[in-house]
């Protein structure tokens, strides 16, 4: 049986649930989903030579991490040429790519360091979204950056949060495409704090004064992350859940930004997303897999992250979310890693999309639940393979060979790098 039978089939029993299938591969195929630059280093980047710091970790050393910009622009083709759908790129501040003997720190970061990222995303047709670094840097004074008492350490990161706004605007201009810029960081403490608000308003202060640099609102998209703790961060957050949410709640043009590893183990964001969606015209998602803490594992087609995709479609929200992948896993081959995580939110979507959605609002608005868990079981068994496999078809990539391409790719180059 070939391909294009499989589909007609599965096309047939979908349209009996009242799924138009067609109509979902031709919606996803034009749904942008941030490709994060940093799964490909191990969030390394190209403006210093510490370690990782501010409570996150990549653990792993499998061979074949990028080391500059042209090996990590190669890997990401790798990303893009085994995996469908529509792309944005998503760099870190840390990602500047200085010229031979240039460097300036990251509160002097100018558009021009990020020139060769811009060719880099026109010649593939994407957008960029970015992200001022407040970690990995020896100006995180006792852990803190925006929330420090100390002016100078403040200032700093103002400064750097400042030159970001500049730098999105920049990459609107450059790709005809609105920057999203998430405010994310790490300021906590390992212990018990005396004082609790005082970092909190100096943050809020400090965000305010970063949003204050002009730039045109339909153009850069700030917003905020919140988290719950980090490693050796484990008592106090400066930017939790309620921060933030109360933040952008207040600043009009910030979005709250959610990213499912930074909750309680025991929440799921699959619930926030309506909630949010309830008040706030637009909203930020960072995806990735929390393995009892914010482990960052590779995004997988599991039942929280379909639930996440099912709540973005349900609520007809795929033009208000703007979707964002987040991990890094550096104990496996990294493109690998980096392919399997982009298709598994795209199949998240897709199945979304695949959905009788309409039928189950209406059984539950009827108080039909015998009939929602029924159906929502039925279509769980429904013939997806056979529609995913004619998505990747369509977008040019295939369901079954991507990962000798992977495989080759490494023999041929990644191995090579030590
Ligand atoms: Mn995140």
């Amino acid at each position: 049986m070939t391909l294009q039978d499989r589909y007609e089939s599965a096309k047939e029993i979908y349209a009996k649930y009242g799924v138009d299938t067609d109509a979902a591969i031709e919606k996803l195929k034009d749904i942008p989903v941030s490709l994060h630059c940093w799964q490909g280093d191990d969030v390394t980047g190209f403006d210093h030579d510490g370690p990782l710091t501010g409570g996150i970790q990549t653990t792993g050393n499998y061979p074949g991490k990028a080391r500059t910009p042209e090996e990590l622009m190669m890997d990401i083709e790798q990303v893009i040429i085994n995996t469908p759908g529509k792309k944005k790129l998503n760099l870190h501040a840390s990602y500047a790519i200085f010229e031979e003997g240039e460097f300036v720190d990251r509160d002097k970061l100018e558009p021009k360091h990020f020139a060769k990222w811009v060719e880099f995303a026109k010649k593939h047709n994407m957008g960029i979204d970015f992200n001022p670094t407040f970690f990995s840097h020896d100006k995180v004074k006792d852990g803190l950056t925006l929330s420090s008492p100390d002016e100078k350490t403040r200032k700093f990161w103002i400064d750097h949060g400042k030159a970001c706004i500049r730098i999105s605007e920049y990459f609107a201009n450059e790709t005809g495409i609105p920057c999203v810029m998430n405010i994310w960081t790490g300021d906590g403490s390992k212990d018990i704090p005396a004082d609790r608000l005082g970092p909190r308003e100096r943050y809020k202060t400090a965000i305010e004064e970063i949003l204050s640099e002009p730039h045109d609102k339909a153009k850069v998209k700030p917003c905020v992350e919140s988290k719950v703790f980090g490693i050796g961060v484990e008592s106090y957050t400066v930017g939790s859940a309620e921060f933030t949410l109360s933040f952008a709640a207040t600043h009009e043009g910030c979005l709250p930004l959610m990213d499912n590893g930074h909750y309680h183990p025991t929440e799921v964001v699959s619930d926030k997303i309506p909630a949010l969606l309830a008040f706030f015209p637009e909203i930020a998602l960072h995806i990735t897999r929390p393995v009892r803490w914010d482990s960052d594992h590779v995004v997988l087609f599991d039942d929280e992250t379909r639930e996440m995709a099912k709540e973005i479609v349900r609520s007809d929200a795929l033009d208000r979310v703007n979707m964002a992948l987040d991990y890094f896993d550096a104990s496996i081959n990294r493109i690998s890693a980096w392919t399997v995580g982009f298709r598994s939110w795209q199949k998240a979507l897709l199945s979304a999309l695949c959905t009788p959605n309409a039928t189950l609002k209406k059984l539950q608005d009827e108080n039909n639940w015998t009939e929602v868990m029924l159906l929502m079981e039925e279509v769980k068994m429904l013939p997806f393979g056979d529609v995913w496999e004619m998505y990747c078809e369509k977008c040019g990539t295939t369901e079954r060979e991507w990962f000798a391409n992977v495989k080759k790719y490494e023999q041929e180059v990644g191995l090579k790098r030590i």
